[in-house]
Formats: C-alpha cells, sequence, structure tokens
C-alpha cells in the first residue's frame, strides 16, 4: 500500500513537472513573439522629392518642379471623383480631427539603436493654436545629458478626434454619429455641409517627362475588419507632358495625357488604365478618374477580450469584426478577393457606389513636401513636418491579434509615410480570377470620357 502511494506520487510529480515545463515553454514563446510583434521602432526616414528639371525659384517656390500659377489648375483638371461604399461619410479637411477642440499630445520615447521605450505622454498645445500659430518647428527628437549620459528621446504627436469606437459589430461607432452631428445634422448636399469633401495634392516626379500626382484623401475613421480613429488613403496618377516649354504644365492647353492610375488598399495596389473617366460637369474640360472606395467587409477573429471577460467567465470570443469604412481605392466596384490579412486569413471586400461626389464638387488642398512649405503662412498644416498621428492614438475594440500588428493605431500623416513622392512599399494586387467585378452606370448628367470594362484587368 504505501509502495504503491509513493510510486503515484512519483509519477505524479514527474507529471506536474512536465505540465509546469510546457507552461513554462508556451508562456515564453508568448512573450517573445509579443515583444517581437509589439517592439516600437523609429520610422525610417521618408522619401523626398527628386526633381528631375529644377525651375527657377521665383517660379517655384516650393521647389516641386511645377510653375506655382498652376499647381491648382493642373490638381483641378485631374482630381478623381469618388464612389462610397459607406455613405455615413467622405474625405475631409484634415482640421475636422480639431473639431471639438482636442489639443495636441506628445508621447515621448527613448531611443536606444532601432528600439523604442515608451516614456510619457503629455499635453503640448491647445486646439486654438493649432490653427493659428506655426508649430511645425516642434521637436521631433532631442538629446539629453543625464548624469554625464547621452540619451536619444523621439517625440510622436496626435491629437484625438471626434467619437469613439465600441465594440467589433459595424454599428458599434460614435465616430459617424459625431460625424453628422458637426455636419450639422444632415448629409445631404456634402459640398454645403461646413466639412465638405476634400482631398490633398501632392506633385512627384516619375521621369523628366512624366509628371505623378498623389491625390491623398482624410477620412475620420477607419471601421471595417480593424478601427482605427482618422484615415489617410490615396491614388496615384502619372501624367505625360508634351511640349520642352513651360506651356507643358499649362492646365488650359491640351498638353498633359493620363498614361496610368495607382490605386492604394491595404496591403497591395492595382497599376491600371481599365478605369472609368469624366469631364467636368460643365462637360469642356477636365479628366477625373472615377475612384471606387471600399468597402464592406467581416471577419470571425479569435480574441482574447478582457473586458467582456470580466463579466463573463472566459476570456476567448470569436466576435465577428466588420465595417463599411475600409478607405480603400480601387478602379471598379464589384468584390476584390484576398485585399489584405496575414498568411490564409485573407479578407475579402465588397466596393459599392453607392453615393457619388463629382471631382468639381471637392476642396482642393496643396501639399508640397515639408521643407519646402510656408507654415508662417499654412499654420493648421503644420503637422506636415512632424511625426504626427491623426486620430487618437489607439483605438482599444480591436482583436487583440490586430493590436500586435498595430492595426489599431491613428495613421501617420502621409509626408512620413513610404508611399510619399510615389514609392510603394507594397505588392501589385493580382487576385483577379478570384474575385467579381461590376459594371457601373454612372449619372446620367455626368460626361463619360471612358468605361472601365470589368472582364478587361490590367
Ligand atoms: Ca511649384
Ligand atoms: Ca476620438
Amino acid at each position: 500500500m504505501k509502495w504503491k502511494f509513493s510510486l503515484f506520487r512519483w509519477t505524479n510529480r514527474k507529471f506536474l513537472l512536465r505540465a509546469a515545463f510546457l507552461v513554462f515553454s508556451f508562456g515564453v514563446l508568448l512573450f517573445l513573439g509579443y515583444r517581437f510583434f509589439t517592439l516600437e521602432r523609429p520610422i525610417p526616414p521618408p522619401p523626398r522629392l527628386l526633381v528631375p528639371r529644377p525651375l527657377p525659384v521665383e517660379i517655384d517656390r516650393n521647389r516641386n518642379g511645377v510653375p506655382d500659377k498652376w499647381e491648382l489648375g493642373l490638381s483641378k483638371k485631374f482630381n478623381p471623383c469618388m464612389a462610397f461604399t459607406g455613405k455615413k461619410i467622405w474625405p475631409i479637411d484634415h482640421n475636422y480631427l480639431w473639431a471639438n477642440n482636442s489639443p495636441l499630445k506628445a508621447r515621448i520615447y527613448l531611443q536606444k539603436g532601432n528600439h523604442l521605450t515608451f516614456l510619457r505622454e503629455k499635453t503640448v498645445l491647445s486646439s486654438q493654436d493649432l490653427l493659428t500659430r506655426n508649430w511645425s518647428n516642434l521637436p521631433r527628437r532631442y538629446v539629453k545629458r543625464i548624469n554625464g549620459k547621452k540619451y536619444t528621446f523621439l517625440v510622436r504627436y496626435y491629437s484625438d478626434g471626434p467619437g469613439e469606437n465600441l465594440g467589433p459589430g459595424k454599428d458599434r461607432m460614435s465616430w459617424d454619429k459625431a460625424f453628422l452631428a458637426l455636419q450639422g445634422g444632415t448629409l445631404k448636399n456634402p459640398s454645403q455641409r461646413p466639412y465638405p469633401p476634400t482631398q490633398y495634392v501632392h506633385f512627384f516626379w516619375k521621369s523628366p517627362d512624366i509628371l505623378g500626382i498623389q491625390y491623398w484623401f482624410y477620412y475620420p475613421f477607419n471601421k471595417c475588419i480593424n478601427n482605427h480613429e482618422g484615415d489617410w488613403e490615396h491614388i496615384n496618377i502619372l501624367l505625360r507632358l508634351k511640349g520642352k516649354t513651360l506651356e507643358k504644365f499649362n492646365p488650359q492647353k491640351n498638353h498633359q495625357t493620363p498614361l496610368r492610375y495607382q490605386f492604394f488598399f491595404h496591403h497591395y495596389y492595382i497599376e491600371t488604365s481599365n478605369v472609368y473617366r469624366f469631364r467636368d460637369k460643365n462637360g469642356v474640360r477636365g479628366d477625373h478618374v472615377l475612384v471606387f472606395v471600399g468597402g464592406y467587409s467581416s471577419f470571425l477573429i479569435p480574441d482574447i477580450q478582457w473586458k467582456t471577460a470580466l463579466g463573463g467567465w472566459f476570456p476567448f470570443a470569436v466576435p465577428r469584426w466588420e465595417g463599411e469604412y475600409s478607405g480603400g481605392s480601387y478602379p471598379q466596384p464589384g468584390w476584390y478577393a484576398n485585399v489584405g490579412g496575414f498568411g490564409p486569413l485573407q479578407a475579402r471586400e465588397e466596393v459599392l457606389p453607392r453615393r457619388l461626389i463629382h471631382a468639381n464638387d471637392f476642396r482642393l488642398v496643396l501639399l508640397a513636401d515639408p521643407e519646402h512649405m510656408d507654415f508662417d503662412r499654412y499654420p493648421h498644416l503644420s503637422w506636415l513636418n512632424l511625426e504626427f498621428y491623426s486620430g487618437n492614438w489607439s483605438c482599444d475594440w480591436n482583436a487583440q491579434i490586430i493590436k500586435w500588428a498595430k492595426g489599431h493605431r491613428a495613421p501617420l500623416q502621409p509626408a512620413f509615410k513610404p508611399n510619399w513622392n510615389g514609392n510603394s512599399i507594397f505588392p501589385p494586387w493580382k487576385a483577379w480570377q478570384k474575385s467579381k467585378l461590376s459594371i457601373f452606370h454612372p449619372p446620367a448628367h455626368w460626361k463619360v470620357i471612358q468605361k472601365a470594362d470589368p472582364k478587361l484587368f490590367r
């Protein structure tokens, strides 16, 4: 009896030891994985503009190789029309971020080599100052001597914009309600609203004869499989310029021909000339590509939800993460397979033309490279010179796996993104065969230049 008992104890102890070892190893792996995914690193320096044929500074003060007097005309001639899947928002002026008087906040990090350690957060400026004072020269980095040792600190900035997100479901947000309230309680006639449709414009060069225009769109939020406040999206248009004199920039002349368009969404882009194009509303001039803005997506993502776990009895859940505000830009409506995700977990997106806004109904804001911007003249654009994140720093309501991939963060402003100045860090999208595009019937009063062919993939 005694012998049996000790054997039992002995095997029991062995089993417990093995189990403890397994749990410990699993914990170590989980911790290392978590550290790997959540490590903060400094962002690499953004690509700067290369101008193949610089112009005299008197006619090109912002040094982008395009005569200043024709920049707005060119921007207006080629800016896109837009079709939206979600009807409750459109791209707006970035000042919307401060509509509810949110201050500017700074997050201070200690930098050691390529690693950042978050130290603290502080309020830097009130919202009134943000629109009237030049704050572009706030520190991005500084060095301090503490006890004779040199330390480098990095500063990231952000502001908490209107509304929040309250859960995984597509209706679990107050972002859209805040937008509606700030637009005066109605979303009819967008161009008459306090925050009318707005596009940001930036010129870049592909070659001495090919001028690129980036059109950037600032949305108040991204509500889809991942959720974050603020969203910067864009397209590129490549124009061939004809002629040797400066007249090639004159928007009144037919010296600029669109060659190709690049549509960016999630982890991919599509380069194509198979697009919809329209004239100005009066039918005389203009060449406006139509951007279809995505889209409806839904996904079951296993999640560790500590918040619900407190009220419940088990911390795991498989909620449906869904929404129709991804902000992705597409050349045609339909549904697109494999638009982004992790490995075999690729999401699909449905792109529907539910609300249309003609190119002529957008306000345009020109952005040069930050080092050539006159921020005394445009103090409300000061964020262009800083590592500024355009929304509340993070959105707690996201699946844990998305938070590890930092898909819950507010977006970095365009001039510090790697795809500024026409670069692309993502591969071209190729899942045409798995997708299904549909025909779009434009409004009768829109003057058509070209209709896309949903069967022709290029
Ligand atoms: Ca210029
Ligand atoms: Ca907010």
